[in-house]
């Protein structure tokens, strides 16, 4: 089988699962993300347990001539044979009110989550729609449909990426490409731990009191979706934990 998903953001949480999974599953990878030495670990990993390819891009997604030449460099029987693009790279920066926001964290969360997953989709949707198919599933969140206090700029972004989701569709309906907008509410990864800029124990605190998502999970669902007969498409999914009931609503034990 020689069908290729390509992965941004593959060094950890939903990505690192997701391309565990289709890699068990007999799926060929294009795993991306900007950590080199944890690229390389996964591919050996899952190249050695489950006798897929595994081919590696180190590229940061704001960089939009980085992201033109890693998809360009690649071997066009590869390319040729990308089936699913999963735009998962992504980051909230900081959880300051609006007055207090920090450029550099605006920066930061806008040039990765819309220019970046821009900018991949760009280079990458030639290649689907050559094959007049193929699946692309852009991480939206729970922020993405609602706003909460301190979520400003992150909120903005993934709204965002909830309408480009939807302008994908459109523009690509043509080609038979499908277009999946994933939408989670709190999964535990490394998300928190970024967002706090390294602060450990702040990060933790989100998630206690309640079971949150786990990046399998996501993974699980992605996987359900890319598996339905050609004809169906899953336009969006939001996907809480049991406990979660909106962006702000938690049943929380102490
Ligand atoms: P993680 O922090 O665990 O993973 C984020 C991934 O994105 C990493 O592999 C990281 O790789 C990559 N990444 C970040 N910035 C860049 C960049 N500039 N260039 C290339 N790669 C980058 O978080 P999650 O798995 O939780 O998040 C994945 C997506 O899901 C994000 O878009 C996030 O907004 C979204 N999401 C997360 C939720 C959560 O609660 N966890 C809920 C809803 C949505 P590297 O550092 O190696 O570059
Ligand atoms: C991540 C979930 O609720 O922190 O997108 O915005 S949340």
């Amino acid at each position: 089988m020689e069908k290729y998903i390509f992965i941004t953001g593959a060094t950890s949480g939903f990505g690192e699962a997701s391309a565990r999974l289709f890699a068990e599953n007999g799926w060929n990878l294009i795993l991306t993300g900007r950590r080199e030495e944890r690229l390389q670990k996964i591919k050996q990993e899952l190249e050695k347990t489950h006798a897929v390819s595994v081919t590696t891009l180190c590229f940061d997604v704001r960089d939009e001539k980085a992201v033109n030449s890693a998809v360009e460099g690649m071997p066009i029987a590869i390319k040729q044979n990308i089936e699913i693009v999963l735009n998962n790279a992504g980051l909230a920066v900081g959880r300051n009110s609006i007055e207090d926001g920090i450029t550099d964290d605006w920066n930061r969360m806008v040039d990765t989550n819309i220019k970046g997953l821009l900018y991949v989709t760009r280079a990458v949707v030639p290649y689907l729609k050559e094959n007049k198919k193929g699946h692309i599933f852009n991480l939206g969140s729970i922020a993405g449909k609602e706003v909460y206090a301190g979520g400003n700029v992150y909120c903005a972004t993934k709204h965002a990426v909830d309408a480009l989701s939807k302008a994908m569709r459109i523009d690509l309906v043509e080609y038979g490409i499908k277009v999946t907008n994933i939408a989670p509410g709190a999964a535990e990864t490394e998300f928190s731990i970024v967002r706090f800029k390294g602060d450990v124990a702040t990060a933790k605190n989100i998630y206690q009191g309640f079971e949150p998502l786990q990046a399998k999970d996501i993974a699980e669902t992605i996987y359900f979706v890319a598996t339905r007969p050609g004809h169906v498409t899953i336009n969006d999914l939001t996907i809480m934990p049991t406990a979660q009931a909106s962006a702000t609503v938690f049943s929380k034990k102490s």
